[in-house]
């Protein structure tokens, strides 16, 4: 008799795999099983390649079972899901982080062992994908394992970008972009699901149709391409959860031509396939500053439109009543880049589901909340009314109705008060365009800003007008790094050091890391401590020999700003410290040997259209080379700047650091997490008062952080008074010395030129007052000098930092989240 087929309550259809034997011989097993049956190769003569692969794999079917189930439960269950929308996860590295997560680490590395094979070469094979530009995917990416950590259901939806951010390599000290091709080994980690792909429509127009009596709205689009998703698992650490990462992939809707490509014109044949393709080819190389890009429109509305398909139509019951839509959903929209999901949204519910529009925007309000991740005005994403009407012209007559409507809600609250009307619209003139952090924040359920204090700047300035109307809707959840990977990962020793001291449970619990506080002053703790930095540094110093041919040595300061290269975060204050001390020594009026030893570390990538910013990089890397090869400054000073700054490479030079920099000018850095992940690996930090370095000084205290520069009341009210940055030049000898330097040509070969636009941008326009905080940081460099002199003192400061940085867990900002905005529950 023919086979009865398995119905989905059959138990094997409930449960249909179980995990293999953790057990090494039980591992050794499955690695073998992938490496012959799925790599088609027998150990002996596998490639590096072929192992990581197997190996992925063999990690991969450990975690399967519980995601299969957790994915069962999330459809059976009622509880309420977060949808994470974001446009970028930096993920960094999976193998070593889902082996953590599973609790294989030993077992999978006596299994290798078993095999011939040292796991760390496995770890060195796998390519980091680079899927975000910097703080904000990063955050994502460790919201996305808190959220498993902590068993919230949750879907994380995005972009899988064919290329993830670029690859940097500095040719004469300059930078050049490189495709980064992730995915040419091929990714293990990743399951293709075109049966559950989506269609994403474009362009045309709109129309009105009578609709049995109602008069009605539809889009009739132009051109659509398939949304294909690549699902990824997210396993919370050691707690059997395992989420799901969904990133689509752009493709045609008909990928080829057959009888074009008989007529012989090949490209025309495939010429749907290219353009579909494009939309998820590369990620947009920006940071801060978003510019206006048709296809970067694109991507945004693809991946929302498909995530709310996908969530409308394969998580949600068929005959679900929308309006408890809100009881199941919140989407989360991560900065403005998602932000078309609120019409997008609104046109499911009005046009598809054929829902009244007060019905659909009662539900709508209530799905959505919104992070704001910037100060910077020129961050905040407008798209212009015609590109907008062109690309999605429903979605525009949907935004109009939102700000007509809210439009009235303000008038019926002010009164005719024009400039609060003009101020507040969602769409501005001059050109026409849509304000996309307007729309979010008349949509959202809650707003939050990422630290205290933008949170506070955001209500106070950016959205000022909103905050007066609508209070309630605004809160704060600072930012919070993931430590399963900045410390436990990245720094494996200092984490065995404070298991041994306070036991384990302290990585889910990090604000335990305050138990620490007693151990500061014990002599013995400090020494082990200190004998972990000096571990962290002699091992950094192997991953850039091998990378670079950069040394670093023992005894020096380990001074580092490792992050995106942009005018306002003032790397250019740090090189003007450093040349400072260089034309002390070559000046004579300080010894070489009076100074302490300190060696730079930088490491940034600038935007590629970002022309500044590429200078700056091009002067770090001309000091560096006319310092390090001054036989002067020999043992002295040392500036290395590593190209193509990642993920990878932060888990390296993090655990490493002594002194963290964070400069940017008070009132520009939202809130910053490397800040957090330098404290909570025992680097003191030098910073402004701004972001989340504000909150980093009050835990720590001012004797264990220093502090310099204006504050943000003190910025804007210079700014009020008429910033003229010469006059801090003339003011300060050692500033105009600096100055002169550059200008000089020491640091170009003797072209003047060359850097000439760095020095008259500081002298002449300034944005982000580098020459008014000056003096200021180089007087706290002087302190932090004066404090490392005095080596214990200074680790009893770095122990401080570790034991009161906890709150930065980023498992404590989705426990806010929860609470001031999701309002869903843990399901255990
Ligand atoms: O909130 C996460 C980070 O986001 C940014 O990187 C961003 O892209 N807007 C901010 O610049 C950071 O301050 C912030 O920590």
């Amino acid at each position: 008799p023919a086979p009865r087929p398995l119905t989905a309550t059959h138990p094997l259809a409930l449960a249909p795999v179980s995990s293999p034997p953790a057990t090494v011989d039980g591992f050794v097993r499955e690695f073998l099983v992938n490496l012959n049956l799925e790599r088609g190769v027998a150990l002996s003569s596998a490639t590096e390649t072929d192992k990581y692969l197997a190996l992925a794999s063999t990690v991969r079917d450990y975690l399967v079972a519980r995601w299969l189930e957790d994915q069962r439960r999330q459809r059976a269950d009622q509880s309420k899901a977060v949808c994470y929308l974001s446009a970028e996860y930096l993920l960094g590295r999976q193998l070593d982080n889902n082996l953590l997560a599973s609790g294989l680490t030993d077992i999978a590395t006596q299994a290798l062992a078993a095999c011939g094979i040292d796991i760390d070469s496995m770890r060195a094979h796998e390519v980091e994908p680079g899927l975000g530009n910097g703080g904000l995917g990063r955050l994502a990416a460790c919201f996305i394992d808190s959220l498993a950590t902590l068993s919230v259901p949750s879907i994380g939806y995005g972009i899988r970008y064919e290329y993830g951010i670029f690859r940097q390599v500095f040719r004469d000290g300059q930078q050049i972009e490189k495709p980064d091709a992730w995915l040419a080994l091929g990714s293990p980690w990743e399951f293709r699901h075109p049966e559950a792909a989506q269609t994403v429509s474009f362009a045309g127009h709109t129309e009105t149709y009578d609709d049995d009596g109602v008069l009605r709205s539809r889009w009739v689009p132009a051109w659509s391409v398939r949304a294909v998703p690549y699902n990824y698992m997210v396993p919370g650490y050691q707690n059997g959860r395992v989420n799901t990462l969904r990133l689509w992939s752009a493709e045609a809707t008909k990928a080829f031509d057959l009888r074009t490509f008989n007529s012989g014109d090949y490209v025309e044949a495939v010429r749907a396939q290219t353009f579909a393709e494009n939309i998820s080819k590369v990620l947009y190389p920006e940071d801060s500053t978003p510019q206006g890009k048709e296809l970067r429109l694109q991507q945004q509305y693809f991946f929302v439109a498909a995530s709310i398909a996908d969530y409308m139509s394969k998580v949600l019951p068929e005959d679900f009543d929308l309006t408890k839509l809100p009881d199941r959903v919140i989407f989360q929209l991560n900065d403005t880049h998602p932000v078309i999901a609120v019409p997008e949204m609104m046109r499911v519910l009005v046009d598809e589901r054929k829902l009244d529009w007060d019905a659909a925007w009662a539900i709508t309000q209530k799905c959505f909340a919104y992070t704001c991740h910037t100060l910077l005005p020129e961050a905040l994403e407008v798209w212009s009314v015609d590109l907008l009407g062109r690309l999605l012209p429903r979605h525009l007559e949907i935004i109009y109705r939102i700000n007509d409507e809210f439009l009235l809600a303000v008038r019926e609250r002010f009164g005719d008060d024009e400039r609060r009307l003009r101020d507040m619209s969602i769409i501005s003139e001059n050109p026409a365009s849509v304000r996309m952090a307007y729309l979010a924040t008349v949509a959202g359920a809650k707003v939050n800003g990422v630290a205290e204090l933008h949170s506070q700047l955001l209500r106070e300035k950016v959205l000022h007008d909103f905050d007066e109307m609508m209070p309630e809707k605004f809160t704060n959840v600072t930012n919070g790094v993931t430590p399963r990977r900045f410390m436990r990962l990245a720094n494996p020793e200092l984490s065995e050091l404070i298991t041994a001291a306070l036991g384990t449970g302290w990585l889910t619990d990090l604000e335990r890391l305050r138990e620490l506080e007693s151990y500061a002053e014990d002599a013995d703790f400090r020494a082990a401590f200190a004998g972990v930095k000096a571990a962290n540094k002699r091992r950094l110093n192997e991953v850039l020999l091998a990378r670079d041919g950069f040394a670093i040595a023992d005894d020096h300061l380990l001074d580092v700003m490792v992050k995106r290269l942009h005018e306002y975060k003032r790397q250019m204050l740090k090189v003007l410290h450093i040349v400072t001390l260089y034309e002390r020594v070559v000046s004579g009026r300080v010894a070489a040997s009076d100074l302490q030893p300190r060696t730079f570390i930088f490491g940034a990538k600038a935007a590629p259209g970002y022309a500044m910013a590429k200078r700056v990089i091009h002067l770090i890397n001309a000091v560096g080379s006319v310092v390090n090869s001054d036989p002067r400054l020999e043992g002295r000073l040392k500036v290395v700047f590593p190209p193509n700054y990642n993920v990878t490479l932060a888990e390296r030079v993090i655990p490493a650091a002594d002194l963290s920099e964070q400069i940017s000018l008070a009132g520009k850095e939202a809130s910053g997490t490397g800040n957090m992940k330098f404290a909570l690996n025992g680097a003191l930090t030098i910073g402004t008062d701004d972001g989340a370095n504000v909150e980093i000084r009050e835990l720590v205290g001012d004797d264990n952080f220093f502090l310099f520069g204006m504050s943000e009341p003190e910025v804007e009210e210079l700014w009020a008074r008429g910033y003229r940055p010469g006059e801090f030049a003339q003011a300060d000898d050692e500033l105009r010395r600096a100055l002169d330097l550059i200008s000089s040509g020491v640091f170009s070969g003797g072209d003047r030129s060359t850097f000439e636009p760095i020095v008259s941008n500081l002298l002449y326009d300034d944005r982000f007052m580098v020459l008014a905080d000056y003096t200021s940081y180089i007087a706290a460099q002087e302190r932090v000098d004066a404090a490392y002199a005095d080596r214990d003192a200074w680790t009893r400061s770095a122990i401080l930092n570790v034991a009161r940085t906890g709150f930065f867990s980023s498992d404590r900002s989705i426990r806010d989240y929860i609470d001031r905005i999701w309002h869903a529950q843990p399901v255990r």
